[in-house]
C-alpha cells in the first residue's frame, strides 16, 4: 500500500457531504440529570437470572444495581426509535464471521469497491476490499513478540537482553504445565481402563467402590473435584493441553515460523503488497474477532443470543491482523492507516503487548488516525498488572498513546479500558485486569460478556478484550448522534461522564491488595452510555 493516496476527499469536502446525512434529533436532554458519583451501592441479594446475565453490560447503574452502562436506560429514555448518523467502526482483530446471523446487518461494505474484479477500484492500494482487510493471509498461529526479537539473534540491545531472559523464564514456566498434562492423562486412562470404557463422567466416578485399587482412588477423586468445580474432566485437560502445546509449539518457540505464509517482509513497512481480502480467515480462530465485534453491533432485541451496544448506527469494518500469538506492529500501523483513509470514526483494539520492535509505526498511526478524526478505543490488557506502579519500573505495554519515560501523550484520540465484573463492590474490578493511573483511562463490563461467536453460536467470554468494545460501542453512539463532536471531545466526554467510584477494590484478584477505584485510571470511572449522551448533547450545543 501507498501512503500517498492518488484520491481521496479534502478534509473540506468531506465535511460537506457528513453533514449532509440526516441525525434525527434526540429529545431535549438539557433538564436529564446524569447518574452521579457512587459511594454506597446496594448490593445485590439476588444473582442475576440468566437472562439479565447475558445482558448485564447494557443493565442501569442504580435500578439493576450491576455496573452495567446504562445501555437500556439511554435507548428508553434517549435514543428511542431516532435515527443516528452511520458510524463506521473498525475491529482490528482475529477475523470476522460477517455472515453471522447476528452480525450481517451491520456489516460495512466499501462503498467505491467493486467485488471479485481483481481490480482496485477505488484505488486506496488493495485489491477488492469490500469489507476490510486481511493482513494475516493465511498465518494463524504466530511466536511472542520477545520470542522473534531472541529469533533474531543477539545484537548486543538491551531488548534483545530482556526478549532473552522474558523467553527463558516463560519456557521454565510451562515445563511443569508439560509434566502436569502427563500426569493427568494418566489419571484418566487408569479410570479408562478400570471403567471399561473410553469416557466418564461424574456419576460414573461416584460408582466407583471404596475398596477400588489406590491409583484408581486417587485418580476418581481428583477427577470428582474437577466435575464439582463444575467442570468436564476430558475438557479440563484438553484445555490446558491446548494451552501448553500452542505455548511449546508456537508461542515461545524459535524455530516456528508462523509469517513465512504470507509472504511479505514485517520488519518493513514499505512492503505493503500481502494479505488478502477475506475478513474472516480460519472461521475456528476467528472466535475472538467474531465476538468483539457482536458486543458492538450484534442486533438487539430479535430473540437472538445477545444484544449489541450500538446495532443499527454502526458498521462493522474488519481488519484481521491479530494473530493467535503477538500481532506485528506493521500489520497494526497498516490496519489503522486503512481504517482512517476508508471512513472508519471509531477503531477498537482487543489486542496488545509488552516488547516490541517497530513501534514507531504504530505511534505514527496513532497520530494519522488523530488528523483523521478516528477515536481509537484500546483494551488495558489481562495480566493483572498496575501499569505504572508508584515504586518500581513502568510497564511498557503496546500499543500506547505515550511513549515510555515520557509523561506527554502523542495524540488526545486513543483511549485504554479496563474490564468489570457483574458486581458492584470491593470486587467490581476484574481480577485479571490491569490497571494504571497513567495508561488506563477508564472501565466498563469485561467479564461474562455474552456475544457472538463462530459457526453461528454465542458465548460467554472474559477478558478487558471484552471491556474495549463495550466502550467503543458507547463512543459509536455518541459519534452517531453527535457528529460534529471530535475523537478527543468524545474521549473527554467518555471519561469525564463516566460513574465515579469512590471506594475501595481489590485489585489484581490480590485481597490484600486493595485500591480506591479513583486511583487506579485517568478518569476514575467507568463508562455510561445514559450520562455520556446527556453530556455530549451539552458540549455539542455549546460549539454552535
Ligand atoms: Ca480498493
Ligand atoms: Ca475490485
Ligand atoms: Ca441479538
Ligand atoms: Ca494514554
Amino acid at each position: 500500500m501507498n501512503f500517498k493516496k492518488p484520491f481521496y476527499l479534502s478534509a473540506a469536502l468531506a465535511i460537506a457531504l457528513t453533514s449532509c446525512k440526516s441525525v434525527q434529533s434526540l429529545p431535549d436532554l438539557s433538564n436529564m440529570s446524569p447518574i452521579k458519583s457512587v459511594n454506597h451501592i446496594p448490593t445485590r441479594t439476588t444473582d442475576l437470572s440468566e437472562e439479565q446475565l447475558q445482558r448485564w453490560s447494557h443493565l442501569d447503574v442504580l435500578r439493576d444495581t450491576v455496573p452495567g452502562m446504562s445501555v437500556d436506560r439511554a435507548y428508553e429514555s434517549i435514543i428511542k426509535n431516532k435515527k443516528g448518523q452511520k458510524v463506521v467502526v473498525a475491529v482490528i482483530d482475529s477475523g470476522i464471521e460477517i455472515d453471522h446471523e447476528d452480525l450481517k446487518h451491520a456489516i460495512w461494505h466499501n462503498p467505491n469497491e467493486k467485488a471479485g474484479n481483481g481490480i482496485d477500484d477505488d484505488n486506496n492500494g488493495y485489491v477488492d476490499d469490500i469489507n476490510g482487510w486481511n493482513f494475516l493471509g493465511k498465518s494463524n498461529a504466530e511466536n511472542l513478540e520477545f520470542t522473534r526479537i531472541v529469533k533474531k539473534g543477539d545484537d548486543g540491545s538491551e531488548l534483545y537482553k530482556e526478549a532473552k531472559a522474558k523467553l527463558e523464564e516463560e519456557l521454565a514456566g510451562i515445563e511443569p504445565l508439560g509434566v502436569r498434562v502427563e500426569q493427568l492423562k494418566e489419571m484418566r486412562n487408569t479410570v479408562t481402563a478400570y471403567l471399561g470404557k473410553d469416557r466418564f463422567e461424574k456419576e460414573d466416578l461416584m460408582e466407583i467402590p471404596e475398596d477400588a485399587p489406590q491409583d484408581v482412588i486417587a485418580a476418581t477423586s481428583m477427577f470428582l473435584n474437577i466435575y464439582m468445580a463444575g467442570r468436564d474432566g476430558f475438557d479440563y485437560i484438553d484445555n490446558i493441553e491446548e494451552y501448553y502445546l500452542s505455548q511449546k509449539n508456537y508461542h515461545l518457540n524459535v524455530d516456528f515460523d508462523g509469517r513465512s505464509v504470507v509472504g511479505d517482509d514485517p520488519h518493513d513497512i514499505n512492503d505493503t503488497n500481502y494479505g488478502d481480502n477475506d475478513v474472516l480467515g480460519d472461521r475456528d480462530h476467528a472466535k475472538h474477532g467474531t465476538h468483539v465485534a457482536g458486543i458492538i453491533a450484534q442486533k438487539r432485541g430479535n430473540d437472538l443470543g445477545g444484544d449489541g451496544v450500538a446495532d443499527k448506527n454502526v458498521e462493522i469494518m474488519s481488519l484481521r491482523a491479530v494473530p493467535d500469538g503477538d500481532e506485528y506492529d506493521k500489520d497494526i500501523a497498516l490496519a489503522i492507516r486503512y481504517a482512517a483513509d476508508n471512513g472508519a470514526k471509531v477503531i477498537n483494539g482487543s489486542f496488545g503487548k509488552y516488547f516490541a520492535q517497530n513501534s514507531e509505526w504504530v505511534y505514527e498511526a496513532i497520530q494519522y488516525a488523530a488528523e483523521k478524526d478516528v477515536l481509537i478505543v484500546v483494551a488495558a490488557g489481562n495480566d493483572s498488572m498496575d501499569l505504572n506502579p508508584v515504586e518500581g519500573e513502568e510497564i511498557k505495554r503496546y500499543p500506547n498513546d505515550r511513549k515510555f519515560m515520557e509523561r506527554t501523550e502523542i495524540a488526545d484520540n486513543f483511549l485504554v479500558v479496563g474490564a468489570l465484573n457483574p458486581t458492584f463492590g470491593e470486587k467490581m474490578v476484574a481480577e485479571f485486569s490491569n490497571f494504571g493511573h497513567v495508561d488506563v483511562d477508564v472501565f466498563a463490563p469485561g467479564v461474562k460478556i455474552y456475544a457472538t461467536v463462530p459457526h453461528g453460536k454465542y458465548e460467554y467470554l472474559q477478558g478487558t478484550s471484552m471491556a474495549s468494545p463495550n466502550a467503543a460501542g458507547v463512543a459509536a453512539l455518541i459519534r452517531s448522534y453527535f457528529p460534529t463532536l471530535t475523537a478527543p471531545e468524545v474521549k473527554q466526554i467518555m471519561k469525564e461522564s463516566g460513574v465515579p467510584v469512590n471506594f475501595e477494590v481489590i485489585v489484581s484478584g490480590d485481597p490484600s491488595d486493595k485500591r480506591n477505584f479513583q486511583d487506579i485510571s485517568t478518569s476514575g470511572k467507568f463508562v455510561n452510555l445514559y450520562n455520556a449522551l446527556i453530556m455530549a448533547d451539552k458540549v455539542s450545543k455549546a460549539k454552535n
